[in-house]
């Protein structure tokens, strides 16, 4: 292909310059009246937006074109990032920052009478995902657009998005996520990049014309997956990466002609059987097994991103398929996509005719695996009849691979029959699938996201693998986008900082340091002080409109956000509580600083305990903040539908940082970091990336608690006995008491019963009772340490200035050294 004359025939040059408010301001006149169809002078706030959308959309447009046209000239190693979830948060002021022209925006609408922010909060805010898995996949596209790394994005356009949460009477009630229905601005549909996707049906083999057997799927039925684009350029505004999400469509449209009359209706419920694929996410961030439409979504989204990259791949090399990996590395965010690795094998073996040993070497080598998890019951597998009635061809090869990996397995370790069944990728005895091993066995790097999370994986998830695949096993710590996380979160912050030490902070977050020096500076602390105050007023402000509650001023303002998990404990931070309401109620006169507690995050749907949790948090909330003892010491509020945007409030208003898992359990966290970067403190356990974070800030700057993740084994080893916690602490006994009797529930006093149960008579699976007195001598700590504000603004301004490894940036350059060995572009010129 003559890209030269090509980029004369099409110069990516006139473009509009951002920095010139009377352009900008025609520019938006003409967006609004051209593309929008809407008059400027009755144009309302929501409209505004879209305007501002479609003008930047169209500049992305031109910078990923720039960045494609680089790409194929120079046939750069590019990166596929498979995950069925992102969490971008909203897109303007991200892209006005990204391109520096937020002033000129703001001043450019200001002429209009608008104003910035409101129309800003038009956007709804895109809950493609979870939790953790999906908003770090989107700061990893941040951190690859802004580094510059050749990147691209695929997953799911869901119809629906992750549910949106009201409370009432104090439970969780789930509410369609309806996020496009007054349309998408951002993104582009490519109704020419589409693919069939095929299940069910059988498989036959032959012998082609070599006499080489061949395999051929047949009767399957089909769904299209037509491309929905969203570009992503990063700071800088330099390179951009793509984000492409897939939605299906029916192919019935086709077979309607050969319908009679009668089968009409029929045939338009076939249609929109198909069309359910891509209509809601899974709102659970564990696997709850065995949904079969689960399953359809997986190899829906692996099948049409494994085409797409062929594709791609094939314009530049034709016929050379063993260059594969050389030219991608496909990394899979957890074993959702793991389905990519049979899928590729299928595509070599029967569509381009690879021997089996070359199909496999290619595979291998393409792909490379992220683990999320140690909970055992969270590694998903599916039921083999489930596998074999929908991806008959898939499973054959899952067969094939699981045989002959054996087979090597057996030669390593002979006699071992026991390790061969933990090893294999089929469970037989319960009939399933094992993606994990699959993941593994296809993939040739397999990481964890924090460093005792991936000994941990090794040790204890796959320690044989780890023997039989020495090299395999590797770590990338997570880590954050500053961009978003306090650039965009806090401004004031920001540009405290960016005053303080100039910005280089922002693509090179190391650059922090700098601020050690200020930790005791008088004018810089208060400063930094202030900052907090207001980030807490805003905070106070949303809060009191979104729950009723009404902040204490100058209170701690104690967070714990997160998705609603055993796990996560958000149960012992409630009955800690609890705790300090009787120790208030018990001596009315002491003077225990006055806290805030703050609570926020979804359960899923079909979780009871979870359940029960978020409804214990608003009983006490209930009687804590109206009983006249102690509602100016302790006020408790659970904020509903937290998602990124209330993220983005919470954390630059929060003191204190909840990351309370049991050791051993949480793979990463990445909250954790975002709160320190704001100068929250954190109260933690010795879990995933918190004991990175004492690593890097000191422990004398971080409030340690609780057992260890060799305890919590050593302890269940012995024969862990809650009981021994509830008779030998009256307070913890009390608080206990409490919640099983009713106390905050005279209505229905059995209402939190099986809560306390789970924990006596259930065993206590996370260990809130062995970490409970702990915890409350921590918490004694922090109040100690708040008192003394100086000291605590040492603190805080201290973990801001130590965050610099927690960038995701970071982690991208790890991947991309470690992993997927490809190199930085620079980014095309800008035009003018
Ligand atoms: C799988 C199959 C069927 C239905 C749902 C799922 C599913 C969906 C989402 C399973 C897991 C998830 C999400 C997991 C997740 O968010 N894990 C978090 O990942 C973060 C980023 O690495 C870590 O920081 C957190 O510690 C981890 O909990």
């Amino acid at each position: 292909m003559n890209h030269e004359i090509r980029e004369e025939l099409f110069p990516l040059s006139k473009c509009l310059d951002f920095d010139n408010v009377e352009d900008v301001k025609t520019a938006l006149v003409n967006t609004m009246i051209r593309v929008v169809g809407v008059d400027p002078q009755i144009a309302s706030p929501r409209e505004w937006y879209v305007t501002l959308a479609y003008l930047m959309r169209g500049h992305l447009s031109e910078r990923g074109m720039h960045t494609a046209r680089d790409q194929y000239g120079k046939d750069l190693k590019r990166v596929y990032y498979l995950s069925m979830e992102y969490l971008p948060g909203r897109r303007l002021m991200k892209h006005l920052l990204d391109m520096r022209i937020e002033p000129q925006m703001r001043a450019a609408l200001a002429c209009f009478k608008q104003d910035l922010d409101e129309i800003c909060e038009q956007e709804k805010d895109p809950a493609l995902g979870n939790g953790g898995l999906g908003r770090l996949a989107a700061c990893f596209l941040d951190s690859m657009a802004t580094q510059g790394y050749p990147g691209y994005g695929y997953g799911i356009r869901y119809e629906f998005g992750m549910f949106s949460q009201t409370i009432e009477n104090g439970q969780q009630v789930e509410h369609a996520e309806n996020w496009l229905q007054e349309g998408n601005p951002w993104e582009v549909v490519r109704h020419e990049i589409t693919y069939p996707v095929r299940f069910g049906g059988r498989v036959v083999h032959f012998n082609d014309e070599l006499g080489t057997e061949s395999a051929r799927w047949i009767e399957t039925t089909d769904v299209i997956a037509e491309a929905y684009d969203i570009m992503e350029t990063g700071y800088g505004d330099g390179i951009a990466v793509t984000l492409r999400l897939w939605s299906a469509r029916s192919t019935q449209d086709f077979d309607l002609r050969y319908f009679n009359e009668g089968n009409y209706i029929d045939a338009v419920k076939e249609k929109t059987v198909s069309e359910t694929l891509s209509k809601v996410l899974y709102p659970m961030d564990t696997t709850l097994m065995g949904q079969e439409l689960r399953l359809k979504q997986e190899y829906f989204f692996v099948s049409a991103s494994l085409q797409d990259i062929f594709r791609r791949f094939r314009k530049t090399h034709p016929g050379s398929l063993r260059l594969l990996p050389e030219k991608i590395v496909i990394q899979l965010n957890d074993t959702h996509p793991a389905l990519a690795i049979p899928e590729m094998m299928r595509l070599l073996l029967d569509e381009h005719k690879l021997s089996w040993d070359e199909a496999w070497c290619i595979t291998r080598n393409t792909f490379a695996y992220t683990n999320h998890t140690l909970l055992p019951e969270a590694l998903e597998t599916w039921p083999i009849s489930m596998m074999q009635a929908l991806l008959p061809r898939h499973m054959e090869i899952i067969y094939k691979i699981n045989h002959l990996f054996l087979q090597e397995v057996r030669r390593t370790f002979p006699g071992d029959g026991d390790k061969l069944k933990r090893m294999s990728l089929i469970d037989d005895e319960r009939q399933r699938v094992r993606m994990a091993n699959l993941a593994v066995v296809g993939s040739s790097r397999v990481n964890g996201v924090a460093e005792l999370h991936s000994r941990l994986l090794r040790e204890r998830v796959f320690p044989e693998f780890d023997v039989f695949y020495p090299n395999k096993f590797v770590n990338v710590t997570n880590g954050v986008t500053q961009r978003r996380w306090l650039l965009q979160s806090n401004p004031p912050l920001a540009e405290l900082i960016c005053e303080a030490i100039g910005d280089a902070w922002i693509t090179d977050l190391n650059r922090l340091r700098d601020l050690e020096s200020m930790a005791e500076d008088a004018s810089f602390s208060k400063r930094f002080m202030e900052i907090k105050d207001q980030a807490k007023k805003r905070n106070a402000a949303m809060i009191a409109q979104r729950c009723g509650v009404a902040a204490i001023p100058g209170s701690l303002f104690d967070t714990h956000i997160k998705r609603i998990h055993e796990y996560k404990r958000q149960l012992l931070n409630i009955l800690q509580v609890v705790a300090r309401y009787n120790r208030l109620r018990a001596n009315p006169s002491s003077d225990l600083l006055p806290r805030t507690v703050i609570f926020a995050g979804k359960s899923a749907p079909g979780y009871f305990m979870a359940k029960k949790i978020i409804r214990l948090i608003n009983d006490v909330a209930e009687i804590v903040n109206h009983d006249p003892i102690t509602r100016d010491s302790l006020k408790v509020a659970f904020v509903p539908n937290y998602n990124i945007s209330t993220a983005e409030i919470l954390i630059p208003g929060a003191d204190l940082s909840e990351q309370i898992s049991t050791a051993g359990t949480e793979a990463s966290g990445t909250g954790n970091m975002k709160f320190a970067l704001n100068g929250a403190l954190t109260i933690g356990t010795l879990d995933g990336a918190n004991i990175e974070i004492r690593e890097e800030v000191g422990e004398e700057n971080i409030f340690i608690f609780g057992l260890t993740a060799a305890e919590v084994a050593a302890r269940k080893a012995q024969g862990y006995n809650p009981w021994d916690y509830y008779n030998a602490d009256p307070e913890l006994r009390q608080v206990l008491d409490m919640v099983r009797d009713g106390f905050f529930c005279c209505e229905e006093p059995d209402r939190y019963r099986p809560l306390v149960e789970n924990l006596l008579q259930g065993g206590d699976a996370f260990m809130l009772l062995a970490d409970f007195r702990s915890y409350m001598e921590t918490q004694e700590n922090v109040d100690t340490l708040y008192r003394d504000q100086k000291l605590w603004a040492k603190k805080a301004i201290l973990n801001v200035a130590r965050m610099g490894k927690f960038s995701s940036d970071r982690s991208i350059h790890t991947y991309a050294q470690d992993i997927w060995d490809v190199t930085q572009m620079t980014p095309p010129p800008h035009c003018k």
